[in-house]
């Protein structure tokens, strides 16, 4: 279903004007109420009045998460504090958090956004949402939240963890729609299964996930696992949280909101734009947003725009699902590694479960060493080594030959790699360079 087709539809040439005459608006006000942007269009010698075409962003300045960072708390607000009605963080592994401030407004825009991306994925006032995205300064739960509520659908604001009242909840109130990372899908699955618990019984008939990376393989798992079909929803808390992009029924990318997000691919290297096609750095300009708006986000977030037309009749740009980050990005031995491509060779081995673990130690020779955990499947843990044997020298040659490094396979026993009610993490580096 398509929430609002108005603005979903609307012929891009429109499109453009509204981007544009919110852009240099969004350009006014920064100037005027963000000494940090006002400083950084000086160093550039660009005022707001240079703003005449879309493509005139580029001469706008980037924003980074160090930007972010050092202006903590409230150095990149850009509304009155009293129109202030809600904050959200993310925390990151080091530093300061990232914060977005949202007003009434920018909370409406949420709600929009958020009921777009659960429209697609086909919920109405009629679907049991059971939300087990954690809820507080995390963006996942409350945007899931305000979503269903902006459909009329009834919400379970589950938040994550609990998995067995999860599945006591799923049952006794015929849960129809799942909202949680992929991760935590799979782990509930699991869950379930020791418990003798029935997927495919219950009306489950579709989720949206998202907040980590996750590959097609992982979708087909949970989809055969549930009985349902998933769909990916990208979204980050600088921005607005969850509701930036969304899959359709056709999923064939996603579905930016941008009218309210206006996005660019760059060259990561250089800063500049690339052509429609590209794989890049994905980048956003908040256009509508008042509490923090941000002007050229980088995203750090890797992927590439298509534009032909979606057989659903939307006429937003899509992003293919995320590649990886520029900055997850494993370097070993000198070459560049995304875990993505590690889980994505992986899958495609009859035995191994989606769960691993990336653990990278610098060894006595200086030398990068990787140590890759894999799951086995239970069916597959026999007693016979020979057969792991088999199976882990097979691992080591796909990896060998996918990624030009060799690593050592370690295989352990199903359920042995710690499962996240959150987001999972995939690797640890234990390199000090
Ligand atoms: O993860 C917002 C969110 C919540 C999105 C619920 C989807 C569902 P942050 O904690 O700020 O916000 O993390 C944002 O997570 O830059 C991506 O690297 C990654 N990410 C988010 N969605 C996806 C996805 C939320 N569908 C960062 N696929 C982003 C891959 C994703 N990575």
């Amino acid at each position: 279903m398509i929430f609002n087709p108005e603005h979903e539809c609307m012929d891009p040439e429109l499109r453009k004007k509204f981007q544009l005459a919110h852009l240099k608006n969004l350009a006014e006000t920064l100037y005027e109420r963000v000494a940090f942007y006002r400083k950084k269009m000086d160093a550039l010698g660009i005022k707001p009045r240079d703003i005449h075409s879309l493509r005139d962003i580029e001469k706008l300045p980037f924003t980074t998460k160090d930007d972010l960072r050092e202006n903590y708390p409230r150095g990149l607000l850009a509304a009155p504090t009293d129109q202030i009605v809600e904050v959200h963080m993310s925390s990151g592994t080091t530093g300061k958090p990232v914060v977005d401030e949202y007003t009434r407004n920018d909370i409406n825009i949420w709600r929009e956004s958020m009921a777009r991306t659960m429209a697609a994925a086909g919920c109405t006032k009629n679907d049991v949402v059971q939300n087990c995205y954690g809820y507080g300064l995390f963006t996942g739960g409350p945007g899931a939240h305000y979503g269903a509520l902006t459909i009329g659908a009834e919400v379970l604001p589950m938040s994550s963890g609990n998995t067995a009242r999860q599945l006591m909840v799923m049952q006794d109130f015929g849960s129809t729609m799942l909202t949680c990372t992929p991760s935590y899908a799979l782990y509930m699955a699991e869950e379930a299964a020791d418990a003798g618990i029935d997927l495919h019984k219950l009306p489950l008939g579709k989720g949206c996930f998202g907040a980590e990376p996750w590959s097609e393989n992982m979708r087909k798992e949970i989809e055969s696992r549930y009985g349902m079909k998933a769909y990916d929803i990208y979204g980050l808390t600088e921005i607005i949280g969850p509701g930036v992009s969304f899959e359709c029924e056709a999923q064939n990318g996603l579905h930016i909101n941008e009218d309210f997000f206006y996005p660019e691919i760059i060259d990561p290297e250089t800063g500049r734009v690339l052509p429609d096609g590209e794989k890049g750095e994905l980048v956003f300009t908040t256009l509508t947003k008042d509490g923090t708006p941000l002007l050229r986000y980088r995203t750090r977030d890797i992927t590439y725009f298509m534009r032909e037309p979606c057989s659903c009749g939307r006429t937003t740009v899509r992003m293919h699902r995320l590649f990886g980050r520029t900055d997850d990005m494993l370097i070993i031995r000198g070459v560049n590694v995304f875990p993505s491509q590690i889980e994505q060779a992986l899958i495609e081995i009859e035995g191994t479960e989606p769960q691993y673990l990336i653990v990278v130690n610098r060894g006595e020779t200086h030398l990068d060493e990787v140590e890759l955990q894999v799951e086995v499947k239970k069916e597959f843990f026999s007693d016979e080594t020979k057969d792991l044997e088999v199976l882990r020298n097979k691992i080591e040659g796909v990896m060998k030959s996918r990624l030009q490094i060799g690593l050592k396979v370690k295989l352990v026993e199903p359920k042995t790699i710690e499962r996240s009610m959150g987001k999972a993490k995939r690797v640890i580096d234990n390199r000090k360079i």
